[in-house]
């Protein structure tokens, strides 16, 4: 678990570049390239832009950090409903 933990730092840390905040585009690079199978839709722009507006509670129009914690709470939520309703399947 700490290893996942690290791995959800560090792949937002890179991500932004060293910023507190990241863009449309990094942060549609970071869940293309990390969450494209979890999350439906990340190829296109304009559902990333929803995404953000749905996170961006500052509206910046940037993701910060607490922010993107915001979405991996969303998705660890779901993942659990997922499981304990027993629809899911094995994630690879
Ligand atoms: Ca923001």
């Amino acid at each position: 678990m700490e290893g996942a933990i690290k791995t959800v730092v560090m792949q937002y840390l890179s991500s932004a570049k060293g910023k507190e905040s990241m863009g449309g585009k990094n942060f549609q690079k970071l869940v293309q390239s990390q969450l494209g199978n979890i999350l439906g839709d990340t190829d296109s722009a304009s559902a990333v832009k929803e995404m953000i507006k749905g996170l961006d509670d500052n509206q910046d129009g940037k993701v910060s950090f607490q922010e993107y914690m915001t979405l991996m709470g969303y998705l660890a939520n779901s993942l659990s409903e997922q499981k304990s309703s027993g629809a899911a399947q094995e994630a690879k």
